[in-house]
Parts: C-alpha cells; structure tokens; sequence
C-alpha cells in the first residue's frame, strides 16, 4: 500500500531534476567560500527575497538560530510569540547556545501579534533590564493554521520597533507559501525585516538547507556563527544544487498545493465530526479539530488513518494537521476523504 503522507511538507523527497543536479554539482570548500553551486544559490536566494546576500544553511532551525546569535548578544532580549516556530519547535536553542532572552507575547489566530503588546515589550533604558533587541515573526505562521502575514503588519512591525534600535528577523520558513497566497513578491514580504530565514527542504522538495539572508555586513557575521555552530558544510553543492531547483522550478507551482489543500479541507469537513477554522486553509496546511461528540482523541485517530495508508499528524489532543506538497497528488485526495470516512463512521458505530 502506498502512504499518503501528510504529516508536514519537510517529507518531501527531491524530484528527479533535483537529483540530477546533485548528481553534476561543480563543488568546492564552502568554509573557504569556494563553492561554486552554494555561491550561485546564495546570489540566486538573495535576489529572490530582495536582500543584499545569503547564506547557505543546513536546516531553518540553524537559520533562526544564526540570525538572532548575530542580532543579540548574551543577556539580550528577543521578542517572539507564543506560537512561534522558534519559541515552540527548536528546542530553546537562542537561549541554551546564545544566552539569549525570550519575551513571549499572544500570537493572535492570523499569526500576527498586538502592535501595542510588541511596543509594551520594548524595555527601556534601565539597568534593571535587559536589552530589547529583536522581533522575530514568522511568514506563514505554521500554528496558527500556515496563515500569510501581510506586508502591511510587517511594514508596521518594523516601523514600531526600528526607532527603539531593535531589528525584525522573519522566520519566513514558508515564505514563497505566503508569496502565493497573498498574490504579493517575496521580495516585499521580506522588505521591512533586517533579516529572514526561507527553506527550501519543505514545500520546495530539496533534500537539506535554508538560507539566512540580509543585508552583507550581517551575512558576513552570520558566516562566524555559522562556524561556531558547526554549520560549515564544506562540498554541500550537492545539496545547493538542488536548492537552485527548488528556486527555479518548484516556487512557482505552490499554489497547486493551496488548491489541493482547499480540496481536501472541503471534502473533510462533510464528514460528521470534523470541523474547520472559518477562513481556512490559508496555505498548504489543513488544520482539523474534533467536534466534542467525537469521544477518542487524534493520537487513535492518527494511528487508524495510519492503518489505511493516511500519514497525518496529531498537534494536540484535539487537532490534526494535514499539509499538501508537490508528493500529494489530486487523486489522493479521495483515497484520504475515503480512509477518514471509514474512520469517523467506525467511531459513531462505537
Ligand atoms: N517545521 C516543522 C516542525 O518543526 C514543526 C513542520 O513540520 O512544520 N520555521 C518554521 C515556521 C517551520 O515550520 C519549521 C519546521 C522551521 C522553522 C524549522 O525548519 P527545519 O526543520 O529545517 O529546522
């Protein structure tokens, strides 16, 4: 039986090109900055999100992390949201390897999170406090349901903050997701943070990495970082030159996801038991609650789907989350509305 695996877009499997690509990757030692792919990805990335220069990271984690190491220092303090990838999802590393300081505000359902509460988190000038220096948020905000953020939030973001000296980092894992759903440029998505992180081993298929980008001076600091962080991957052209397929050839068929998404969702929700957020998806990920009159929990429910050949994953006791990527084809979307179907009506059978 072949699975329908929904449980993330990080499943994904190179395509073929990719893996011809990999196959004829010029490489070099990329410490030395000498590899000719990753140089050519760095440049390609760059232009593609409108900052100076690119880094060439192994996963969205380290690109996370390697920007706020390089925006704070020790003692600083970063300002992120309570449902963000960074302060749920990568094992608290700006505080255990940076030593730096979490203040958490509400993420509101449309990932954003109150202009008055980030203002309100701003420390002043008082040696009783640490040192505000970053905002971070997240484009789409993958707990909050894969929902793009405007540019106009973002814009207000940065205009709330960069005369207090803080910086914004956008944790823009999916940003080409957004860049889809909103109809805008990644370019002015990204445009008002100092900084941003994009993968590409998610709905874009590479097999690896991320890229930091920003402006070249911090790029340059990044680059230490991502020496102390054990980052410097030396001949991973064969993973950039997949990277440089993923921008070529796989940014601009995401909405084939959305789309599917939509069908699935649709199709879901006719089945007593399952319920949606209004709205949503937004992007390529579903997000479904169990109605009260269902009595199990999703981990049964996650693991009688499995028994049928459908992958999704379970984000609480009362969630699923199912995400579309190219590996999701339109015919499954009936072999999944068929496994739920047998599933719920098992249950109302109890
Ligand atoms: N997200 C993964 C899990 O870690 C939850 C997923 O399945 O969605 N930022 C965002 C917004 C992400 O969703 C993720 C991965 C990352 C960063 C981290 O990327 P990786 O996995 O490359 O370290």
């Amino acid at each position: 039986m072949e699975k329908i695996d929904l449980r993330s877009d990080t499943v994904t499997q190179p395509t073929p090109a990719m893996r011809k690509a990999m196959a004829k990757a010029e490489v070099g030692d990329d410490v030395y900055g000498e590899d000719p792919t990753i140089n050519r990805l760095q440049e390609l990335a760059a232009n593609k999100v409108g900052k100076e220069a690119a880094l060439f990271v192994p996963s969205g984690t380290m690109g996370n992390l390697a920007a706020v190491l390089t925006h704070c220092g020790r003692g600083d303090e970063a300002i992120m949201g309570n449902l963000g990838h960074t302060f749920l999802f990568e094992a608290g590393g700006v505080s255990a390897l940076g030593g730096v300081f979490p203040s958490i505000l509400p993420n509101h359902a449309d990932g954003t999170m109150a202009l008055d509460d980030i203002r309100g988190a701003i420390r002043d000038d008082n040696v009783h406090h640490p040192i505000s220096r970053l905002v971070i948020l997240e484009n789409t905000h993958n707990r909050c349901g894969g929902v793009p953020v405007s540019v106009a939030y973002t814009r207000s973001v940065a205009a709330l903050v960069h005369p207090y000296g803080l910086k914004v980092h956008l944790d823009g894992a999916r940003i080409f997701n957004a860049s889809a759903a909103l109809n805008v440029d990644a370019r002015e998505l990204a445009a008002p943070a100092d900084s941003i992180t994009f993968c590409l081993s998610k709905g874009l298929c590479a097999p690896a990495g991320s890229l930091l980008c920003g402006s070249r001076d911090f790029i340059k600091n990044a680059r230490r970082i991502r020496k102390q962080l054990g980052g410097g991957m030396r001949q991973a052209g064969i993973l950039a030159a997949a990277g440089i397929i993923a921008l070529e050839q796989m940014v601009d068929r995401l909405e084939e996801d959305h789309i599917r998404a939509r069908h699935i969702a649709e199709k879901l929700t006719t089945i007593h038991g399952i319920e949606l957020d209004i709205g949503m998806p937004a992007s390529n990920m579903v997000f479904l609650k169990l109605a009260d009159t269902v009595k199990v929990n999703t981990d049964q429910v996650v693991s009688l789907l499995a028994e049928k050949g459908v992958l999704v994953g379970a984000v609480s006791p009362r969630k699923l989350r199912l995400v579309t990527h190219y590996w999701i084809r339109e015919e499954a979307v009936d072999q999944v509305f068929t496994a739920f179907r047998e599933v719920f009506l098992a249950f109302t059978h109890k």
